[in-house]
């Protein structure tokens, strides 16, 4: 049965309506739900709901906040199967990974509640020893949180976590390819007693997430998607006197086999970032830059491990990884195989499709020298994609891991302290690794990227500072007044 599609509105269900559906990528034909499409009205009603809830949210202890977010980890621990299963089911991911993707948005939510009673600001010094000053973080006011289906579950709550726990209200649009699981969401949102009008929802395409980004009364955007759309939010809020935007974007990652590397784990390292979730991360790697002592050798395990992964029904937790997300990203992939040979390079391993109305595509794996006009090697593809590129030194390692428009994430494989320092310092990214995949982030650390990958403002934790304003707050306990810089007080 599918699911009833509803808005939440200053905490009203809408009826249901449906003006559009979402599919099972494994079958297409299988409907998880209908949904409305949010009208420019319903935009603008979500977004005053939100400003109306501001003040009294703002005004809430911090910690009675915080509370809030105790009961919404209860519920997703009750409802942690259920949630994995209808999210497999929607985004494709295999239930194995939409179960570590439940854990992942708990451990924001565990992370938030436990921030509740940490301090939110500094005590700072003054020149003027009866002044004490503090450095605290206010909330703007409204966010709106408009977030990708590869991570319809983790993603919105390293945005709404944050957001709500420092005192802002929410207006969240999930992807349109799985609203279903971000309307579950906010059910339990709405289960654990967080305040009618703290979190609205809305459903559709890019037409109501631009009106929502074009609502000037929205003060924050919190983005994670394609870097075309993202760059669209940034030049539309870029009129707007003081609209801050966290956007995280695309990524074109890298994993550096260095010659010293062990062998097997940096195999499993390859095959991980390559293929989790059917290279559907944005931190997936589709370039794998081997030193070309190793080169033969690394690219005969890695092209037989990748042979014998098992794509398949992502509810069967046996399968290494699932479908891609629609017929649309079907055929960007393919298209992108089709670009990679008509670039010249040399196929490693190409699978044949399963037949059926599945948005199964097999690995694609190849070698080609670096060449800085190549788009395939340049460009995301956001699927099982893979170049193997071998290098001849670290100072060229570096320059073709760097030789993108995008700066995510990265991972080094070596034994050797001074190799992977150079690593470190040298190359562009955001989130970086040593001896493991590219993949894999935990909550507590900043997630963003450098070039057109991010622009500043990390996600999960580190939102923080994007979603509040810092203030400075000087209270003078003397009985006279004394400026600072020895500024006369004559009058
Ligand atoms: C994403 O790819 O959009 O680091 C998010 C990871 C996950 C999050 C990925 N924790 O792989």
């Amino acid at each position: 049965m599918p699911v009833a599609g509803r808005l939440l509105i200053g905490g009203e269900w809408s009826a249901p309506r449906a003006d559009f559906a979402s599919h099972e990528p494994a079958r297409w034909a299988e409907h998880v739900g209908t949904f409305p499409q949010a009208t420019a009205a319903e935009v603008s009603d979500a977004v005053g709901a939100a400003r109306a809830t501001f003040p009294a949210w703002r005004r809430t202890s911090r910690v009675l906040r915080a509370e809030c977010f105790d009961r919404l980890a209860q519920l997703i621990k009750r409802d942690t199967d259920a949630l994995a299963e209808l999210m497999a089911r929607e985004c494709g991911k295999n239930v194995t990974e939409c179960r570590a993707e439940v854990v992942e948005g708990l451990h924001m939510v565990q992370y938030v509640f436990g921030s509740g009673r940490l301090p939110f600001g500094e005590v700072i010094a003054s020149e003027i020893a009866e002044k004490d000053a503090f450095l605290r973080r206010k909330p703007w006011g409204v966010v709106g949180v408009i977030t990708p289906w590869n991570f319809p579950f983790a993603v919105p709550l390293w945005m709404l976590g944050p957001s709500l726990l420092e005192g802002n209200t929410c207006v969240f649009k999930p992807s349109e390819d799985t609203p279903t699981v971000g309307q579950r969401l906010v059910e339990l949102f709405a289960e654990a007693g967080f305040p009618a009008g703290t979190i609205n929802l809305l459903h559709g395409d890019g037409e109501p997430g631009e009106a929502l980004v074009r609502d000037a009364r929205v003060n924050v955007v919190c983005f994670t998607g394609s870097y075309d759309v993202g760059r669209r939010i940034q030049e539309i809020s870029a009129s707007m006197h003081d609209r801050i935007v966290a956007a995280e974007m695309g990524g074109k990652n890298a994993v550096v086999v260095c010659d010293d590397a062990r062998f097997d784990l940096a195999v499993t390292a390859g095959v991980l970032s390559a293929f989790k979730s059917t290279g559907q991360r944005c931190v997936s790697a589709s370039r794998i830059l081997v030193q070309e002592e190793l080169f033969d050798r690394y690219a005969g395990a890695f092209v037989a491990t990748a042979r014998r992964l098992r794509f398949g029904d992502p509810l069967d937790p046996s399968n290494f990884a699932g479908p891609l997300v629609n017929p649309a990203a079907v055929e960007k992939v393919l298209g992108y195989n089709r670009l990679a040979r008509d670039e010249g390079v040399a196929v490693l391993l190409e699978l044949e499709r399963p037949a059926g109305d599945g948005c199964f595509v097999p690995p694609f794996v190849y070698r080609t020298p670096h060449d800085a006009a190549m788009r395939s090697t340049r460009e995301e593809v956001f699927g099982p994609h893979v170049a193997l590129i071998p290098f001849r030194d670290d100072d060229e390692a570096v320059r073709i891991a760097n030789a993108t428009e995008y700066g995510l994430s990265l991972a080094v494989i070596t034994e050797s302290y001074r190799r992977m320092r150079l690593f470190r310092d040298e190359c562009d990214y955001g989130m970086g690794y040593v001896n493991l995949p590219c993949i894999g982030a935990e909550v507590h650390l900043p997630f963003g990227g450098v070039k057109r990958s991010g622009n500043g403002h990390p996600s999960a934790a580190a939102l923080v500072s994007a979603v509040t304003h810092p203030t400075a707050w000087t209270v003078n306990h003397g009985t006279d007044i004394k400026m600072a810089q020895g500024l006369s007080t004559a009058i």
